[in-house]
């Protein structure tokens, strides 16, 4: 059943997604064939999963979340082509098929990446047009993904990330990577939904630690499959991480109690969420689902 509904939502959003892409014509047409490309080529859609279903979670109902649901999955896009460039993971697979840079030539890759983020602030700051009243909330929920996208969130955690390569690290250096790198971002998600919904303070601060716990389970568990997972269900190669000489989470705990932990603070997180007092199924179900994702 959760399946069923899973595939249903994942539909609609792309559907959503789709609708906000641009037209591939006029003499930038190459690169926004490789924008279209990077982001219809696969991918689960979880952060605009997250984005809206926290946003139903505090009882949002507007159609001012679509424009989200596409900003966020754009921006997650770009991330990814960038991370795939030689000068960074250096992949030639991702989401089952040639990265954007192997499809397109580098500098290609390249400007899609930024063309996709600099789209996604496009569709942001206009969002407010769909529903002006609440244009406050917007500006809030902007600044918000802004800041979770920027130095002092997943690009800072690249950043770390990279200067790593071929150093040992603390299980402490290596939360800062996972928090900033993969948790701003899901972060940004989820507590975009919450901000448009018109969650309070409290309830905003609630839903940032548990979108940092889901961040931490969600890449370590990423980390448990670059190194026992299938190539094909992944759509990428392993082993990058043992490729590019980093030192993972699994690397310092092993593969058992990394499992344990991400069971650990993926309950935590439900805990902390279910505690605000508000019902979603899907949503409880879905995060406890990413503990056991084979892609
Ligand atoms: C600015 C040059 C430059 C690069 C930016 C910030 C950045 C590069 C990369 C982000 C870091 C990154 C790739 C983090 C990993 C997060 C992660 C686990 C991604 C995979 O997400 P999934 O599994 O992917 O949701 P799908 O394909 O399903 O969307």
């Amino acid at each position: 059943m959760f399946d069923k509904i899973f595939i249903e939502k994942k539909e609609d959003i792309e559907r959503v997604i789709t609708r906000y892409l641009p037209k591939e014509e006029g003499y930038p047409k190459t690169v926004i064939e490789a924008m279209n490309y990077s982001v219809l080529v696969g991918g689960k859609r979880i952060r605009p999963m997250l984005l809206r279903e926290t946003y139903a979670l505090f009882g949002g109902e507007s159609l001012i979340i679509e424009p989200y649901l596409a900003a966020i999955e754009f921006i997650h896009s770009y991330s990814l082509v960038h991370d795939d460039l030689p000068a960074l993971d250096n992949d030639e697979l991702r989401r089952g098929n040639l990265t954007t840079h192997i499809k397109f030539g580098h500098a290609m890759g390249i400007l899609a990446g930024d063309a996709l983020l600099n789209y996604s602030y496009e569709i942001l700051s206009s969002a407010y047009e769909l529903s002006p009243m609440y244009i406050d909330r917007c500006a809030k929920a902007n600044k918000y993904i802004s800041k979770k996208a920027g130095i002092y969130g997943m690009i800072g955690g690249q950043v770390v990330d990279i200067e790593a390569v071929g150093k040992t690290l603390d299980i402490e250096s290596i939360e800062y990577i996972h928090m900033n790198k993969t948790s701003a971002l899901i972060q940004a998600a989820m507590c975009a939904g919450a901000i448009l919904a018109g969650a309070t303070v409290e309830e905003l601060n609630v839903v940032e630690e548990a979108a940092n716990k889901i961040g931490l389970a969600f890449q370590i568990q990423d980390d448990i499959l670059d190194i026992v997972g299938d190539e094909d269900k992944l759509g990428k190669a392993i082993n990058s991480d043992a490729k590019n000489q980093k030192t993972t989470y699994v690397t310092i705990k092993g593969i058992e109690e990394s499992r344990k932990d991400v069971e650990t603070l993926t309950q935590s997180a439900l805990d902390n969420l279910k505690a605000l007092g508000y019902t979603n199924d899907f949503l409880f179900a879905l995060i406890e689902k990413l503990i056991n994702r084979i892609n």
